[in-house]
């Protein structure tokens, strides 16, 4: 994917990708053997489904202040999710147009955490008395760029870190990763014979060494069979800590979608499809298991 940069959407979309790309390996290694076995010609054939962020639901800093970015530029507030073992709940917005990848943006309910876990958030966070999104200039592709690349609270101690660990891996993610991009999403569907099933996709991925989430199962399927998913295992990343301490933890991961088309359109011919002729939205059954491509079972496990 890549944006023709005219409208602020388009500055920001490419500047997270840039980022995102820049570390998270697997992105540039699925490119590159795509591009090497002819499946696309360039980077930018590839359909973005989705990207993905997390927040803490604490005052300022859950969806409801994040989500003020993607309003003004157009996307709409979709269906909600909840996610009762894992204390999240969840939103998925719908793009301005065709073209767009969908936002899901995920937040953790802090007040169902345990006092001590609470208390190391808010140690963090409290400090945070205004949406920090309220001051910035959301015309400004490049100063929201940048904003999505800035801390807005200090890095945690190690010790603080390994705390929200045993407790919720997802809360130890954001305290260290912030508001960074967590996946981005490759429409399977769009790609050509030979690879627009997850099962050929997965294999191709097998193939070139990729590693991926076997939680529920490699490819998670919606009630209506409509959506599979498939998803990388987070690389580990040695990361400093405000102690000075280095741990290895957990990153972003690549996404993987395939879309059927619903039942009413299933007469289409194949060159008539659009995206609005397939299912949209998510499972809350499969993003819960898609959460875990973060988590140590998973990084660790076999
Ligand atoms: C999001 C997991 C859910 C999906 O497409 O259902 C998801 C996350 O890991 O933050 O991406
Ligand atoms: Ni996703």
């Amino acid at each position: 994917m890549h944006f023709d940069e005219n409208k602020p959407l388009d500055v920001v979309l490419n500047d997270l990708f840039d980022h995102y790309r820049a570390n998270v390996s697997d992105v540039n290694k699925i490119t590159q053997a795509l591009l090497d076995k002819g499946v696309i010609g360039s980077q930018e054939d590839i359909v973005n489904d989705h990207i993905a962020f997390r927040t803490l639901g604490v005052p300022h800093l859950g969806i409801k202040s994040f989500e003020k970015i993607f309003l003004a530029f157009g996307y709409q507030k979709r269906d909600y999710y909840h996610f009762e073992g894992k204390k999240l709940d969840a939103y998925w917005f719908s793009p301005p147009q065709e073209g767009y990848p969908r936002i899901f943006v995920s937040e953790l309910r802090v007040q169902d955490l345990s006092p001590k876990a609470q208390e190391i958030i808010y140690k963090y966070t409290a400090h945070i008395t205004e949406d920090p999104v309220d001051h910035i200039n959301l015309e400004h592709g490049q100063e929201v760029a940048d904003f999505l690349q800035r801390p807005l609270w200090d890095l945690p101690t190690s010790e603080d870190y390994k705390l929200l660990l045993e407790e919720s891996e997802y809360a130890a993610w954001v305290i260290y990763n912030r508001y960074y991009l967590n996946h981005y999403t490759i429409s399977i569907h769009e790609l050509k014979d030979g690879y627009n099933t997850l099962e050929e996709f997965n294999s191709f991925l097998i193939s070139i060494g990729v590693k991926l989430n076997n939680s529920g199962g490699v490819i998670k399927t919606s009630d209506d069979h409509l959506l599979r998913q498939s998803s990388t295992v987070s690389a580990l990343y040695k990361a400093t800590f405000a102690d000075n301490q280095t741990l290895e933890i957990a990153g972003s991961y690549v996404e993987f979608a395939e879309r059927s088309v619903l039942p009413e359109f299933k007469d289409l011919d194949k060159s008539e499809i659009r995206a609005t002729h397939r299912r949209d939205g998510f499972e809350t059954n499969n993003a819960d298991k898609i959460f875990e491509s973060t988590y140590t079972t998973q990084i660790k496990g076999s």
